[in-house]
């Protein structure tokens, strides 16, 4: 749910406000007088400037002087609707919910799910096993195999060095 914003204008601008007939002018047709990210809605007499949905004024007592709509953090402000093992990603004007590194849209709801990524038997090649776990894999070489240290690499044939005195 994002909230909508809106500040009243109460800057008298000349020869913005009643024509000398008394009649209302439309303010709003001044290009840009509330600033990026809002609307302008012109009133009998005055007008006024609205946030766009996903931002919100930078300062409490916020005219068209200042001209400041910010993107509304979601993520920080909790306002979000992402689901508990999903990632809030802020971005102007809305936000985004994303799986993590190693997880998936599920396709039976619309949480994340685990990526088998041992059911592509290329990811750790002939040379090792792999075992998948939540939001990795390991590839466990098998024996005159190494990945190194790299875990998630598909292993070589391990190079021995003689030693001179060997
Ligand atoms: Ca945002
Ligand atoms: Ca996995």
């Amino acid at each position: 749910m994002l909230a909508t914003w809106i500040f009243f204008a109460s800057l008298k601008l000349n020869g913005l406000k009643h024509s000398k007939a008394g009649q209302d002018t439309d303010e709003c047709v001044m290009p840009g007088l509330c600033g990026n990210h809002a609307q302008c809605f012109n009133t009998n007499g005055s007008y006024y400037c609205r946030c766009n949905e996903g931002f919100q004024p930078t300062t409490f007592n916020f005219t068209a002087t200042t001209r400041q709509c910010q993107d509304i953090n979601e993520c920080l402000e909790k306002t979000h609707d992402c689901l508990d093992n999903m990632e809030c990603i802020n971005i102007i004007g809305s936000y985004n919910c994303m799986c993590p590194n190693g997880y998936r849209p599920s396709r039976t709801d619309s949480g994340c799910e685990d990526i088998n990524e041992c059911s592509d038997p290329d990811v750790c090649g002939t040379n090792a096993d792999c075992s998948n776990h939540p939001g990795g894999y390991i590839c466990t070489c098998h024996k005159g195999y190494s990945n190194y240290g790299n875990n998630q690499s598909k292993c070589t044939k391990m190079v021995h060095f003689c030693l001179a005195n060997e």
